[in-house]
C-alpha cells in the first residue's frame, strides 16, 4: 500500500457544535473538506492507529461517498480493524452498541440528526470515543483545534469497497468486517425489555404505528417489532430509509409527524424517531408525552422492565428539561443530575455508575445500556411498561401527575433567525438578569436568574455559557439558549415550565398555562418584535 499525503488548507469553521460538525451538504462536498475534518480526527486521537473503528451513518445524501473517503483515510492512517454497517448504516445508538460490543477506539457517525437531508440539505458527522458516547468537548476542541493549521491529509489509492456485502474486506492491509447494522443493537434491547409481554400486548389487538421517517430506524424498528415481537408489517410507516428522507424532515415531534399524529385517534400508541435514531416520540390517543414527562415515567416506572428490575443509580437531565424527573428522584430517594444540553455531558456520569436513566426535552431519553440516546429503546420501555400496566398512556400521566405533580412545558423555537439579532435578543436577556431576582411573573417570585455553568462530578471540567435562565423557585422557570446544531443563521430556543400540584388543574390547555412566562421571554428578548414573525416557527 502507498500512502499519498495531499496538500490542504484549513478550512474555517470545523467546530463540532452540540453533536458534532454539521454544515450544508454543498460545504461538505467541496474538494479536501471531509478530508481535513476527518484527518484532524486521525492527527489527535493517537488510539486509533493500529485500533479498531465503528464506521456508518444515518443513510442522507453523500452518506454512501463519505463512507468511501473516510475508509481510505482511516486505511492511510493506520487504523487495523473498520466495524462498518452494511450500506454505510448505523444508527447513532447502534453505533455507541458497536463500539461497546466490539471495544472499538472509537466510531464515525455520518448523521446530522433531524436535520433536513438531500442535495440542498445538511450533512454531519460526529465522533465517539471508546465508551460509545460522544466526544467530550476536550476532545471536540483538540480536533478544531488541529483542522485550524492542518496542512495536508493521508490516503491510498484504491477503489471503492462494495457497502453492501456482508462479510470481510480488505483496502490497503486494513481489515473491513462488514456487519448487520442492526445486530448488536437488537440483541442488547432483547436483555433489557420483557420480549414475551410486549408481544401478548401487540397480539392482544393493541394498534400501534411506528414512523420511521424515512430514516435510519426503519430497519431497526422492523428487526425488532415485526422480526423479533411478530407484529405485523403494517404497523411500520416509512419505514425505508431514503436519502432525502422523502422530502420530509425527519424530526419526532408532533409538528412534523403530521401523518403519525393524523392517524392517532384510532390507535393505542404511536412512536417515532429521528434522522440518526436516537430520538423518540410517544403518542397515546390525544396525548402527546412531553419527553421531559417521558423521562420522569420511565423513571418511576423503571422496575418493571427485567433490565432495570433492581432499580435505577439515579437520573440526569439536561438543563433546559423540565423538573419533572427531579421530582421522582426525590420521591425515591434517588440523586439527580442538572447538565448542559448535548448527550455528550452524561457520559461520565454513566460510566461512574452515578446515574441509570438520563434524557433530555428534546425528545432523547436512554440508559447506561449505551452511551447515547436511543429511540427504538424508549419506544420499547414505554411498550413494555403498557404490556405491565395495560391502561391507556393518558391515564399514566395523569396518575404520575396526581403523583409527583404537573410540570407544564414547552419549547419555542425561532429558527434560522439572523444572527445579530438573536444575539442581540440574548444580550438584552443577559444583562436585564441581575436586575430580575426579586421581580415577579404572574405571582411567582423571580429567585434566581444566571447564565447556566456546570462542573463535571466527575472530571472537575468546567462548560461556561451553557443557556440563560430564569428561576421562580419551584413554580416556574424561562430558559433561553442558541442552538448548537443548526446550519443557517442563529435558533434561539425558549424553553417554559410552570409546576402544578392540584390535580384538579393538571388538564389544562398547556400553552395557556404557560403564556405568562411566555409573554415575560417577549417582554425580555424581543423575538417576534425584533424578528417581525408573528410567532415562533416551531412549538414542541
Ligand atoms: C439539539 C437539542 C439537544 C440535542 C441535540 C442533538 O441541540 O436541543 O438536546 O442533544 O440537538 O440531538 P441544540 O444545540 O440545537 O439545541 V440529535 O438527535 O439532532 O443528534
Ligand atoms: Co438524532
Amino acid at each position: 500500500m502507498s500512502i499519498r499525503s495531499v496538500a490542504l488548507q484549513p478550512f474555517a469553521g470545523q467546530k463540532p457544535g452540540t453533536s458534532g460538525l454539521r454544515k450544508k451538504v454543498r460545504e461538505f462536498q467541496q474538494p479536501g473538506y471531509l478530508e481535513a475534518f476527518v484527518q484532524s480526527l486521525f492527527d489527535t486521537q493517537a488510539d486509533l492507529k493500529g485500533g479498531r473503528l465503528a464506521l456508518g451513518g444515518d443513510g442522507r445524501y453523500f452518506n454512501r461517498e463519505a463512507v468511501q473517503i473516510i475508509l481510505r483515510l482511516a486505511a492511510a492512517n493506520g487504523v487495523a480493524h473498520v466495524l462498518l454497517g452494511q450500506g454505510g448504516l448505523l444508527s447513532t445508538p447502534a453505533a455507541s452498541a458497536v463500539i461497546r460490543a466490539h471495544n472499538a477506539q472509537g466510531g464515525i457517525v455520518l448523521s446530522a440528526s433531524h436535520n433536513p437531508g438531500g442535495p440542498q440539505g445538511d450533512f454531519g458527522i460526529k465522533y465517539n470515543i471508546g465508551n460509545g458516547g460522544p466526544a467530550p468537548e476536550a476532545v471536540t476542541e483538540a480536533i478544531y483545534r488541529r483542522s485550524q493549521d492542518i496542512d495536508r491529509y493521508l490516503t491510498i489509492d484504491a477503489a471503492d469497497i462494495d457497502l453492501d456485502r456482508l462479510g470481510e474486506a480488505t483496502l490497503g492491509g486494513m481489515r473491513i468486517s462488514i456487519i448487520d447494522p442492526v445486530a448488536d443493537h437488537a440483541a442488547l434491547l432483547q436483555t433489557l425489555f420483557d420480549f414475551d409481554a410486549i408481544r401478548d400486548l401487540l397480539h392482544s389487538g393493541f394498534r400501534m404505528r411506528f414512523d420511521g421517517m424515512h430514516a435510519v430506524t426503519g430497519p431497526y424498528a422492523r428487526r425488532v417489532l415485526v422480526d423479533m415481537l411478530g407484529a405485523p408489517e403494517s404497523l411500520l410507516l416509512n419505514a425505508v430509509p431514503l436519502p432525502d428522507f422523502g422530502g420530509g424532515h425527519p424530526d419526532p415531534n408532533p409538528a412534523h409527524a403530521e401523518e403519525l399524529v393524523g392517524l392517532m385517534p384510532g390507535l393505542d400508541f404511536g412512536a417515532a424517531s429521528d434522522g440518526d435514531g436516537d430520538r423518540n416520540m410517544i403518542l397515546g390517543p390525544g396525548i402527546a408525552v412531553s419527553p421531559s414527562d417521558s423521562l420522569a415515567v420511565l423513571a418511576a416506572n423503571a422496575t418493571l422492565a427485567p433490565g432495570y428490575a433492581a432499580g435505577i443509580a439515579g437520573i440526569a437531565r439536561s438543563m433546559p428539561t423540565s423538573r419533572a424527573a427531579d421530582a421522582v428522584a426525590k420521591q425515591l430517594g434517588l440523586p439527580c443530575f442538572e447538565t448542559p444540553t448535548g448527550w455528550k455531558f452524561f457520559g461520565n456520569l454513566l460510566d461512574a455508575g452515578r446515574i441509570t436513566l438520563c434524557g433530555e426535552e428534546s425528545y432523547g431519553t436512554s440508559s447506561n445500556h449505551v452511551r447515547e440516546k436511543d429511540g427504538l429503546w424508549a419506544v420499547l420501555f414505554w411498550l413494555n411498561l403498557l404490556a405491565k400496566r395495560r391502561e391507556p398512556v393518558a391515564n399514566i400521566l395523569a396518575q404520575h401527575w396526581r403523583q409527583f405533580g404537573r410540570h407544564y412545558y414547552s419549547r419555542h423555537d425561532y429558527e434560522a433567525v439572523e444572527t445579530a439579532t438573536a444575539q442581540a435578543a440574548m444580550a438584552d436577556l443577559a444583562k436585564a438578569l441581575p436586575g430580575l431576582v426579586g421581580r415577579s411573573i404572574d405571582g411567582m417570585a423571580i429567585t434566581q436568574a444566571d447564565d447556566f455553568a456546570y462542573t463535571d462530578p466527575i472530571d472537575g471540567s468546567v462548560s461556561k455559557a451553557q443557556g440563560l435562565r430564569v428561576i421562580c423557585g419551584e413554580a416556574a422557570r424561562v430558559i433561553a439558549r442558541l442552538s448548537g446544531t443548526g446550519t443557517e443563521g442563529a435558533t434561539v430556543r425558549l424553553y417554559f415550565e410552570r409546576f402544578e400540584a392540584d390535580p384538579a388543574r393538571q388538564q389544562d390547555d398547556v400553552q395557556a398555562r404557560l403564556k405568562p412566562l411566555i409573554d415575560f421571554a417577549e417582554s425580555q428578548l424581543g423575538l417576534r418584535r425584533r424578528s417581525g414573525r408573528a410567532g415562533p416557527d416551531v412549538v414542541t
